[in-house]
C-alpha cells in the first residue's frame, strides 16, 4: 500500500518510522510519503489560506494550492488557467519526505531533505535507504516490493493489475464529517494508494472534495471523534494506523487482529486482560481463567464483553444483530 499524506506540518509524521508501521515499510508492506503542501505554493510567503467568504473567524484553506498539489499526486492532467497565475519559486521550504523505519539522521546527511527543489515530481524521489539496501530507496521500488509481497501472503489481490490502474482513495479528516469505524478502516485496508489531505484553520475550501468527487474520484471526509482538534494530522495519523494493522503481513500475530472487535454487527467491547501473578496487591485474577476449562473461559469472556459493552457502550449493543447472539448470551 502506497500512502501520501499532505499537510503544512509534514513533520508530524515522522513517528510513523517507529515500531510495526516502520517494520512495515522496512519490509514493504508499505510506503508511507508525507509531502508539504506548501511545495505547491508560488508566492513568496508560501501561504496556503485566506479569509473566509461570507465572513467569520479564522482562516480557510485556498482551492488552488490544494489543487496543484492533488492533481500532481492523483497523476491528474494539471489544469492550466484555471487557478492564480504563478511565477516559478524562488525559495527551497521542507520538501517531501518518506518515512521509513530507521531514523534518516542515521543514514543520510541532515540537509538532504531541504536540498529537495520545489518541483520535485515526488514518484521520481529517492530519499533515504533502508537497512539492507545498498542504494536508495524509490517509492517505485518500494511499491513494486509491497505488491510482490502482497501477492505472497494474499490471494485476494488480482495478479497484473499495475498501480497506475488503481485510482487513490482521497481522504480529508473533517470534524464535521461522518465517523470513522472499523468497518472504514477495513474496507480501506485493501486500497492499494490512499491521499489525506490534512487541513488546519477552520477548514478547507468546500470545493476541493467537491471537485475530485466530479473527476470521478472516491473521495471521503471522516471525523475521529466528538471534540474538536487543531487540524487533520492527528486524525490522519490515528486512521493510517487503524487502516494500515489491518494489511496481510503487517501484525507479527495475525490472531491479534482477527476478532475485529468494533466490526459490523458483532461490534462489542473486549473483555478485560491479566497477566501473572494470580494474586497482586491483593487483588486477584478472577477464578475461571484460572481453571483451564476452555468453555468457560470462553463464555465467561463473551457475558463479561456483553455486560461491559451493554453498560459502557449501550449504543453498541442496540446496533447488535439478534443472529449473532446465541442462548447463553441472551440470558446475559
Ligand atoms: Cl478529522 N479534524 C479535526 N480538526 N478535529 C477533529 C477531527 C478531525 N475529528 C475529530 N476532531
Amino acid at each position: 500500500m502506497k500512502i501520501d499524506i499532505v499537510s503544512v506540518f509534514p513533520e508530524y509524521f515522522d513517528v510513523m518510522g517507529l515500531s510495526l508501521m516502520g517494520k512495515a515499510q522496512e519490509k514493504g508492506l508499505l510506503t508511507i510519503t508525507a509531502h508539504n503542501l506548501r511545495d505547491w505554493t508560488h508566492d513568496v510567503h508560501h501561504s496556503v489560506d485566506d479569509t473566509p467568504v461570507g465572513g467569520g473567524a479564522g482562516m480557510v484553506m485556498k482551492p488552488a494550492v490544494w489543487a496543484e498539489c492533488l492533481d500532481e499526486l492523483l497523476g491528474l492532467e494539471p489544469q492550466e488557467g484555471t487557478d492564480a497565475p504563478h511565477e516559478a519559486a524562488t525559495e527551497t521550504v521542507t520538501a517531501t519526505h518518506t518515512i521509513t523505519g530507521k531514523p534518516v539522521s542515521d543514514e543520510t546527511p541532515a540537509d538532504t531533505d531541504i536540498q529537495t527543489p520545489v518541483d520535485t515530481d515526488i514518484r521520481r524521489v529517492s530519499t533515504c535507504g533502508t537497512a539492507g539496501e545498498s542504494g536508495p530507496k524509490t517509492v517505485e521500488n518500494a511499491e513494486s516490493s509491497a505488491l510482490e509481497d502482497s501477492f505472497t501472503v494474499s490471494d485476494e489481490t488480482p495478479a497484473c493489475q499495475s498501480p497506475q490502474e488503481h485510482t487513490p482513495v482521497l481522504i480529508f479528516p473533517n470534524p464535521s464529517a461522518p465517523l470513522f469505524t472499523q468497518r472504514d478502516a477495513t474496507e480501506l485496508s485493501h486500497a492499494e494508494h490512499l491521499l489525506f489531505g490534512c487541513g488546519r484553520y477552520e477548514g478547507y475550501d468546500a470545493r476541493i472534495p467537491e471537485y475530485y468527487r466530479s473527476q470521478g474520484i472516491d473521495v471521503r471526509e471522516y471525523s475521529i471523534g466528538d471534540y474538536v482538534l487543531n487540524g487533520g494530522e492527528v486524525a490522519t495519523s490515528v486512521m493510517v494506523e487503524a487502516i494500515t494493522r489491518l494489511i496481510p503481513g503487517f501484525m507479527g500475530n495475525a490472531d491479534s487482529i482477527v476478532e475485529e472487535s468494533y466490526t459490523g454487527a458483532n461490534a462489542l467491547l473486549e473483555h478485560r486482560q491479566y497477566t501473572k501473578p494470580a494474586e497482586w496487591r491483593g487483588l486477584k485474577v478472577p477464578d475461571v481463567l484460572l481453571s483451564g476449562d476452555h468453555g468457560k473461559v470462553d463464555r465467561y469472556r463473551r457475558d463479561e464483553a456483553l455486560t461491559r459493552t451493554d453498560e459502557i457502550r449501550p449504543d453498541l449493543i442496540e446496533q447488535l444483530d439478534c443472529k449473532s447472539l446465541d442462548k447463553a448470551d441472551r440470558k446475559t
